[in-house]
């Protein structure tokens, strides 16, 4: 019998979700060919040293969704859906406090959490749950209608559910369930024919955009789907160049001149789409509404929580100087205060422990290295033997980990600046409470913390090369 595993149906149901959105939003096809270009050029100019983040394979099928629900119990439908997938919840956003522009949601991110299933294919989905109770948002009369709504609706059908269950814990299923699984959970996530209750939806996005495009209607959809790329700024120059309309700027660390480090997105504006509309008179008529986008990311080596301090450290830098001085362009602040603090090789970011690395054995060892000890550097776990002693003398071979998670600020960034109004928020209130734990109440399954995962893949991949080097960690 043929059966698919749970990574194959991983890479399927993306290669799906490309179709339909591409269909749904032609843009995108646009982005993806424009990203491939500047991948094969860049491969070209740099050679394998452009893929230490991830092979050829991986970086051109690599995606990233966004999607959004309503209610914990659609959350945690979502969370069988992607574990029958391999993906797991990792990390916990809180796009409430994003400054300058609140969404009512939190967020956590399904992605494979093993770094060989990454490497298969590294598909994640960047998941956010409306909180329709933060009386920040919503008041109490609102809360209720809309708790109301969203308790009524079905996002996915019930043939789905057991499917997905059978598959999460088989890791497979015989083909013919396997594509049935796909048709399912992938149509749930195309835009509805279904019309659009004008009055209902228009006041919700009085409060928020992102509140009607969740809770506004009865079903969901991918709200993006994005393409990674070597060279963000270059796509961001050609995709300007072809009269596209960008947010107008990347997201996330600068380009400084050293090592790129975490992630980098960009997008082209929310466009309008055409949507059936019932007005109050009962009657339908064709309207637009402006919620989906495009957009692209660049991933780079994962810091460490120091090298997070040091960099957050560096916004309050420029924060400052670009208030106390007139030191001209944010952007050459930002670039200077970056050269100042920041290590300029991949080996000192390994130095000063600010990123996580994996190792490979390198040449035959030379016993004399084992007795120093650099201090700060990663040390192999129970003797005295530092990682970096190991790489200088060339018997261990360090490849920077690519990060695989999001980042609170530019996610509140990608959402803000692709919203159609400012909406209204009463910060008098109190939030509800909303953290790691709630997400992982909700979702029945623990949410794993991206720093741990990195660790882990560090600290297991330097036991090993150092094992195979005949030295023996004790
Ligand atoms: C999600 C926005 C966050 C990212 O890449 O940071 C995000 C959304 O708009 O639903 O996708
Ligand atoms: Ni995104």
């Amino acid at each position: 019998m043929r059966t698919m595993t749970s990574a194959q149906v991983r890479a399927a149901f993306a290669i799906r979700l490309a179709r339909i959105y591409g269909e749904e939003v032609p843009l995108y096809a646009t982005l993806v060919e424009v990203s491939q270009q500047v991948n094969r050029d860049v491969i070209a100019a740099r050679g394998a040293g452009a893929l230490k983040l991830g092979g050829v394979e991986r970086v051109t099928a690599e995606r990233h969704g966004a999607i959004r629900v309503g209610t914990p119990d659609e959350l945690h439908q979502v969370g069988r859906i992607f574990a029958a997938m391999g993906m797991y919840p990792v990390g916990f956003y809180d796009l409430r406090e994003a400054a300058p522009d609140p969404v009512p949601v939190v967020s956590t991110a399904f992605r494979p959490i093993d770094p060989d299933e990454l490497e298969f294919n590294p598909f994640r989905v960047f998941t956010s749950v409306l909180v329709p109770d933060d009386p920040r948002f919503f008041d109490p009369g609102l809360q209720q209608e809309l708790t109301a709504f969203l308790a009524r609706r079905q996002l996915f059908p019930p043939e789905l559910m057991p499917l997905a269950d059978a598959l999460a814990t088989e890791g497979e299923l015989p083909t013919e369930q396997a594509e049935r699984f796909l048709k399912l959970a992938a149509s749930a996530f195309e835009l509805s024919p279904e019309p659009v209750e004008v009055a209902w939806y228009r006041r919700l996005e009085r409060v928020s955009s992102v509140a009607a495009d969740i809770g506004g209607v009865t079903t969901t959809h991918v709200n993006h789907l994005t393409p990674r790329v070597l060279d963000i700024d270059e796509l961001y120059r050609r995709m300007t160049t072809l009269g596209v309309t960008m947010i107008p700027s990347i997201q996330g660390p600068p380009r400084w001149g050293g090592p790129d480090v975490l992630l980098r997105q960009t997008s082209f504006r929310a466009l309008d789409e055409a949507r059936p509309m019932r007005f109050e008179d009962g009657s339908v008529r064709a309207g637009t509404l402006r919620v989906r986008f495009g957009e692209v990311e660049q991933r780079a080596i994962a810091l460490t929580p120091a090298g997070r301090d040091l960099i957050e450290s560096f916004d309050t830098q420029i924060h400052q100087k670009m208030r106390d001085e007139h030191h001209g362009e944010r952007a050459q602040v930002t670039e200077s205060v970056w050269r100042a603090g920041m290590p300029a090789t991949e080996e000192s970011l390994l130095a000063q422990d600010l990123g996580y690395f994996r190792f490979a054995p390198g040449n035959p060892v030379d016993a004399s290295v084992q007795a120093g000890g650099t201090p700060r550097a990663r040390r192999v776990e129970g003797t005295a033997i530092s990682a970096l002693d190991l790489v200088r003398s060339g018997a261990l071979i360090a490849t920077p980990i690519v990060y695989e998670d999001f980042l609170p600020r530019s996610a509140a960034g990608i959402f803000s600046s692709n919203l159609t109004g400012a909406g209204t928020i009463d910060a008098e209130q109190a939030g509800t409470v909303r953290d790691a734990a709630w997400i992982s109440r909700a979702l029945d399954r623990p949410v794993h913390s991206g720093e741990a995962l990195y660790e882990r893949q560090s600290r297991e991949s330097l036991v090993k090369a150092v094992k195979t080097l005949g030295l023996n960690p004790s």
